[in-house]
């Protein structure tokens, strides 16, 4: 018998931050796959390439995810399929003491408003219809501390903890709920980090052979792709060349 995975033509996936990096490379894995996608994000003229390359089966959406209201409008119609909270960012790596509270809002903002954001208005829709799946791209900075991580880890273990409190209240819903926590992959996640030094975002992936972005939307593919009875909770990826660190131990 052929195994039942799930037939994504006639089906729409909704992804935030689907201009560059995990988020586009999931918008291409279903558009490849025959859905539709709707993709979001502020860089209008990214949105628009993705539209060009994949005619007539993309709906582009420029809104900032942080920006309630906007968030609230553009999605109280839509019922996709499969919606991917990707939208997200780490900013700084200074010390807590150190580090800027403009950062730490934004991440609190991008991070966690934004997904609840787009997760509420978009969740009644899918309860109606019977029918969802709700993919949050954690990290694997909410299940380990660093230095430097503060902030942007307890967003993404918020995240952790807001998809199995999601699966708790959906029981009983055909509604599907994943997490998906990758470690280092080679986007311009720390270029944003490091707020356009791309040499120092560059050295964080130097040799490191990190995953890709199309290693993670193969894993958020495979969890939507599933037959509709079973539900991936978590899955942690890392490159093979990433492992969690010893505790550390400041010594006189
Ligand atoms: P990128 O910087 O390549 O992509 C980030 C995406 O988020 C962009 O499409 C950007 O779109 C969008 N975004 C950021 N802020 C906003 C906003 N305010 N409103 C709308 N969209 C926004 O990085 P990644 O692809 O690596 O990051 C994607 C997700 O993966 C993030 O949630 C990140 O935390 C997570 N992640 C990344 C890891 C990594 O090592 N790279 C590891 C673990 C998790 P635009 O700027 O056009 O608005
Ligand atoms: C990104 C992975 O380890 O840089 O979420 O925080 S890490």
């Amino acid at each position: 018998m052929t195994y039942p995975i799930q037939d994504f033509s006639g089906k729409t996936v909704l992804v935030t931050g689907a201009t560059s990096g995990i988020g586009k490379a999931c918008a291409e894995a279903f558009l490849k796959a025959g859905a539709s996608v709707i993709a979001t994000g502020r860089r209008e003229a990214l949105l628009k390439e993705l539209a060009d390359a994949y005619a007539g089966k993309v709906t582009t959406l420029v809104l900032d995810i942080t920006d309630k209201a906007a968030v609230e409008a553009a999605f109280t119609k839509l019922s996709p399929d499969v919606l991917v909270n990707n939208a997200g960012l780490a900013l700084g790596l200074e010390r807590a003491d150190a580090a800027a509270l403009e950062d730490w809002e934004t991440m609190v903002d991008t991070n966690i408003k934004g997904v609840l954001y787009a997760t509420r208005t978009l969740l009644p829709n899918m309860v109606a219809r019977g029918m969802g799946h709700i993919i949050n791209i954690g990290s694997i900075a909410g299940s380990y501390a660093y230095p430097g991580g503060n902030v942007y880890g307890a967003t993404k273990a918020f995240i952790k903890q807001f998809s199995l409190n999601l699966r708790a209240d959906l029981v009983g819903t055909p509604i599907r709920v994943t997490n998906i926590e990758p470690g280092m992959v080679e986007t311009d996640f720390s270029a944003v980090r490091f707020k356009g030094d791309t040499e120092k975002a560059g050295s964080v992936y130097a040799g490191a052979n990190a995953l890709t972005a199309e290693d993670i939307a193969q894993a958020v593919f495979w969890s939507a792709s599933l037959p509709a009875h079973v539900n991936i909770n978590r899955i942690e990826v890392m490159p093979v060349s990433q492992a969690s660190a010893a505790l550390n131990v400041a010594r006189k």
